[in-house]
């Protein structure tokens, strides 16, 4: 087989690389519209905005001999934007047109009753009663991350849903999940982010005789009424805090309350509350995500928690770690730390645009950004006040590191992560933030009780105290075009006293976009409590499990008892 591979060059597309290589497979980067006459099939991963990929293809020639490849009946397999494009058009961007092989158009979910991006694992109902499925299970999930979707809609466009394979319920919408007809396999989900069993369906491809993946004739499919439901589970991420330690070795830490050095003894032998012991090490970043990849999480964050300043930025050694995690780990990935506009040892100035290329070519499939976003949502504030406009009808200018590397890369790839501590004021409090104050209860810690507080941003990992609160900050990052939220806490950070559910439930009450509660999980339990309280997507944990307290499918078996939806 001579296998091609498809990328239109704004993609994170090395996770589908990388899923091929562990699969055994040797591919071939299309680069000119005479790969496709060599291709004998297909692959097409795309990600990020229909209407740039559209744009890409057409600047490069692509287009045309990618309808061409189609037409020839020769085995095509598109993944995410590489399944849209086979539409007619997309809300996303209506001026643009696709293929229009499948004749309905590609529109946004609502998010009336949910967060959009749809994101996280969610089920597959396959529609073929007698066909093989291509790998694809009814009991198994696989990873999703898009805001637009194609409807199944047999009733208005009974062409296109003949072209259903598998379909997905996100709320009360179902969508197709996948495409198949005659040469041409198309998923929505992300196969190669879909662990195992997106593995399988990748191989099973790769593996079905030639014949069949080219569409030979074949007896016509009988379809079978979907039954889906919204089987969107709570994702569980693991997070590792990457620095180098005193002896220059990179290592996985964890702070108590960010502070990240051991408590070292005093000259009397008493442990002293101010640290300046050694760096804690709780062990090696890519041993440790392939060891949380194998154990079940749902997702994998890589937090580079010292600036290296002193190498250039291809030299960095967090890139090394996340292309040698990237080959291991087949879930999403997320690098964040140091995401800015940045000045190499040289002098040469890179954008925050190019440091975040470089990290989705190394395997991350998302970008975190946190200081910089702060900076972002004071600055355009800053801006409508001068203009005399209020600046909650302030919007971005197109510069800010979320703008730019969400309108590249899509706004799925662009995390922000907020570093927020609590201010304690008095209940009669009547200052800036009173709007969004939180009042003490009876039952909780004791500097809470009789006290109200309101959540301040932090900048450079929680050193710096920023005039600006969470909500604005919140609602400021998601108008930029952040497609997520991690959603920390200071004051919980390496408790183990439980997620503070106070503060993501204002945050969820404010965005529409999907949120991680961080900091503070203790136990199982607390990741139940917290979904319970607040509805949120997903949870972060750090320090038990490096910690080997808690055991990541201990805490899948509480969501399972708690009959909230996990991924075994
Ligand atoms: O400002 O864009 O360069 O990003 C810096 C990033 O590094 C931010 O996301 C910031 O949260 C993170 N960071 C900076 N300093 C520290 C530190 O600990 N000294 N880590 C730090 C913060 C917080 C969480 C942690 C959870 C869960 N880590 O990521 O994993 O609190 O912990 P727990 O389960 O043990 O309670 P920029």
């Amino acid at each position: 087989m001579c296998l091609y591979f498809l990328d239109y060059g704004a993609g994170n597309v090395q996770s589908l690389a990388n899923s091929l290589k562990k699969l055994g497979y040797d591919f071939q980067w299309v680069t000119c519209p005479d790969d496709f006459h060599k291709a004998t099939s297909l692959i097409f991963p795309g990600v990020g905005a229909f209407g740039s990929a559209v744009d890409a293809l057409v600047a490069k020639g692509l287009l045309e001999p990618l309808r061409e490849y189609i037409a020839s009946g020769k085995p095509y397999f598109g993944i995410c934007i590489g399944m849209q494009v086979l539409f007619q058009s997309s809300t996303e961007n209506p001026e643009k047109k696709g293929l229009g092989l499948i004749p309905s158009p590609i529109e946004e979910f609502s998010n009336v009753d949910k967060s959009v991006p749809h994101m996280g694992w969610n089920a597959c109902d396959l529609l073929d009663s007698d066909k093989p499925a291509e790998g694809t299970d009814r009991s198994s999930h696989y990873y999703f991350v898009h805001s637009y979707r194609a409807a199944y809609d047999p009733s208005n466009y009974p062409e296109a849903a003949e072209w259903a394979h598998a379909v997905t319920q996100y709320g009360q919408e179902i969508f197709m999940a996948s495409v198949r007809k005659a040469n041409v396999f198309g998923t929505q989900f992300h196969p190669e982010k879909s662990g195992d069993a997106g593995l399988k369906i990748i191989s099973a491809w790769l593996s079905e005789p030639e014949l069949q993946r080219s569409g030979a004739p074949s007896t016509p499919r009988v379809l079978r009424t979907p039954r889906p439901r919204d089987g969107l589970t709570k994702r569980i991420v693991a997070c590792m805090d990457v620095r180098s330690n005193d002896e220059g070795d990179l290592v996985v830490t964890k702070g108590d309350q960010y502070d990240v050095r051991e408590k070292a003894p005093s000259a009397a032998g008493a442990v002293q509350t101010s640290s300046s012991g050694a760096v804690r090490n709780l062990g090696k970043p890519v041993a440790l995500a392939a060891k949380y990849y194998q154990a079940g999480a749902d997702e994998l964050c890589l937090m580079n928690i010292t600036s290296f300043r002193h190498s250039p930025l291809r030299d960095q050694p967090m890139v090394a770690v996340v292309r040698a995690a990237a080959e291991e780990v087949f879930v999403p990935l997320t690098i964040g730390g140091g995401i800015k506009d940045t000045v190499e040892p040289d002098g040469t100035r890179r954008s925050a645009l190019e440091v975040a290329g470089l990290y989705f070519r190394a395997g991350a499939d998302k970008v975190s950004i946190a200081s910089e976003a702060v900076y972002a949502v004071e600055q355009m504030r800053r801006k409508a006040k001068e203009q005399g406009l209020n600046e909650e009808l302030a919007l971005g200018d197109g510069t800010s590191a979320i703008e730019t590397i969400a309108r590249a890369y899509g706004r799925q790839a662009v995390v922000v992560s907020i570093d927020p501590r609590r201010v304690y004021v008095d209940l009669d409090y009547e200052g800036p933030y009173k709007e969004e104050l939180v009042f003490g209860r009876e039952d909780g810690e004791e500097k809470e009780r009789g006290k109200a507080w309101w959540y301040q941003c932090t900048v450079r990992g929680g050193r710096e105290d920023r005039p600006l609160s969470v909500s604005q900050l919140a609602r400021g990052v998601e108008k930029l075009g952040a497609g997520e939220i991690v959603l920390n806490s200071i004051d919980r950070d390496g408790t183990g006293k439980g997620f503070d559910a106070d503060l993501v439930q204002l945050v969820r009450k404010n965005v529409r976009i999907p949120i991680v509660a961080s900091s503070g999980a203790g136990s199982a339990a607390h990741f139940v409590d917290i979904f319970q309280k607040t509805g949120v997507e997903a949870a972060l944990a750090a320090g038990i499990f490096h910690r080997g307290e808690v055991d990541i499918q201990e805490v899948k078996q509480a969501l399972s008892n708690a009959d909230l939806n996990a991924r075994s």
